[in-house]
Formats: structure tokens, sequence, C-alpha cells
């Protein structure tokens, strides 16, 4: 029986409020509280919430901030406990943010959510130029490599990547999935990638088709 006020973490992160979100997020989690469903039911909806309000006039970029600062000092206690529950690993995967794009909470919750569900993951961060996927899939030899953009503006990066990904010569060796709020499928099959899903969940049940494929 949970009887920690999961409605109070969906405030806190609303509101920013590090501390009050981590408090709760503890005390669920001592309690035997699911993490994905902390994160689906009360994270993700207070993170849209304040995306709404930011389109609407009523909230600004400080605001973003703060809820993304809470949101991440939660995820911070939830990916160790989501991590391991499956042992032998389903592939390697190298996971960033495209350039000019510092947005990186969706990105972490889907290499959160693969390294949950048995995948290495390797996630080289935000801003990151086609050299540096390149480097990092020579160097890891990942399977899969994953691309994260939430600006219109930077998703057009990442057909850069896939292209120097095929000058490489690597792009035979790795399958390659997209996200990102403002991309759809049209434009993942424009670019060339493997694969795209809307959300984190759907990010795994990919890369475990692709990994078969
Ligand atoms: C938080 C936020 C910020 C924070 C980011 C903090 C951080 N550390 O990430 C800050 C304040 C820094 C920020 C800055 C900016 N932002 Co901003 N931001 C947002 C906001 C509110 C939420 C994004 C988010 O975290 N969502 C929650 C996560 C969980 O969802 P997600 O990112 O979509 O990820 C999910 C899926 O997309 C998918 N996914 C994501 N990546 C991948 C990868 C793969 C491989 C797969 C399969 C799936 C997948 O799975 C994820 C989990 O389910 C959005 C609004 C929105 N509704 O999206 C605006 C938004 C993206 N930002 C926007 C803008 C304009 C900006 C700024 C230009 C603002 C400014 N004037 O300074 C700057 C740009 C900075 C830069 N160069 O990147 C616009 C973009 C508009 C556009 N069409 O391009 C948006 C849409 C807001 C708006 N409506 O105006 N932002």
């Amino acid at each position: 029986m949970i009887m920690a006020d999961l409605d109070k973490l969906y405030e806190a992160v609303l509101g920013g409020k590090l501390e009050p979100a981590v408090a709760v997020t503890n005390e669920a989690i001592s309690e035997g509280a699911d993490p994905q469903s902390i994160i689906n039911e009360h994270m993700i909806p207070a993170m849209e919430e304040i995306g709404k309000r930011f389109e609407q006039g009523s909230a600004f970029v400080p605001n973003l901030l703060m809820s993304a600062r809470a949101m991440k000092g939660c995820l911070d206690i939830l990916k160790p406990l989501m991590a391991g529950s499956e042992t032998a690993s389903k592939g390697k995967i190298v996971i960033g943010t495209v350039k000019g794009d510092l947005h990186d909470i969706g990105k972490n919750l889907v290499a959160a959510m693969l390294e949950g569900c048995g995948f290495e993951v390797v996630n080289i961060g935000v801003d990151v130029p086609r050299e540096k996927f390149v480097d990092a899939l020579k160097e890891s030899k990942a399977d899969i490599l994953c691309m994260s953009a939430l600006l219109t503006t930077t998703m057009s990066y990442m057909k850069d990547v896939v292209d120097a990904i095929v000058e490489s010569g690597l792009r035979d060796c790795v399958k390659i999935m997209v996200g990102g709020a403002p991309l759809n499928e049209n434009f993942a099959r424009s670019i060339g990638a493997d694969g795209y899903s809307t959300n984190a969940n759907g990010a795994v049940v990919l890369a475990k088709s692709l990994m078969n494929a």
C-alpha cells in the first residue's frame, strides 16, 4: 500500500521544487512503488503541463529549468532501481542529443529505461556534433545509435549524423533510432533512420525488435 502522496510529486515537479519532489519520491520508493509508474504517471504529466504553460505564456524559461532540475533529481534516485532488473546485456546503445540542442530530460529517460530493460547504454550528452557520434560508435562498437532532438531547428541535423555514419562505413553495423517531440515517423524514414518512437517505453520495444531483426 503506497501512502506517499504522489499528487505532491506532480505539484513539486510542476512547481520546480527539488527537495519536496525528492522527498515524496524517496517515500514512495521505500513503500515499494514501481519506479516506472512514478515516472509515467506523475513526473511526465508534470513536465507536459509546464510545457503547456510555457507555450501559453504563463510559465517562463526559469520555470522550465526548475522543473527540469526537480525531474532530474527524482530520476537520479529512480534510475539505479530500474537498472539491472534483467541480467544479460541485450545489446549496446550510444545515445545523445544532437548539436545545437540542450534538451536532455527525454533522452535521459529513454537511456534509463533502456538500461533498466537490459541494454548497455553509453550516454554521450547534449549538443553532440556528428564526429562525436561517429567516434562513440567506433569506440563502443554499439549495435544501436539513439538520437534525440527537441527543436525544429535541430532535428534536421539528425540527417547530417546519418550521412556521417554512412561516410564512415559504419551504416551496415548499426541500427539508428530517433526521437523527440517535433519528430514523426515520416521524418524518421526520410532521413534514413531504422526506427522512431514517441516515448521511452516504445523506445525499449523498438530497440528489442531491432536487435532481433
Ligand atoms: C524543459 C524544456 C526546456 C529546458 C531543457 C532542460 C533540459 N535539461 O532538458 C530548457 C529551459 C533548457 C529549454 C531551453 C529551450 N527551449 Co525548451 N522546452 C522544454 C519543454 C518544456 C519540455 C521538454 C521535456 O523535457 N519534456 C519531457 C520529456 C520526458 O519529453 P521529451 O523530451 O519529448 O522526450 C520523450 C519523447 O520525445 C521521446 N524521445 C526523446 N528523445 C528520444 C530519442 C529516441 C531515440 C527515442 C526513440 C525517443 C525519444 O521519449 C521521451 C520520453 O518519453 C518543451 C515543451 C514540450 N512540451 O516538449 C520545451 C521546448 C522543446 N523548448 C522550446 C524552446 C523554443 C526552447 C528554447 C529555444 C527557449 C529559449 N528561447 O531559450 C531553448 C533552446 C535551448 C537549446 N539550445 O536546446 C520549444 C521548441 C519549439 C520548436 N518547435 O522548436 C518547446 C517545444 C516549447 C515551446 N512550445 O515553445 N527548454
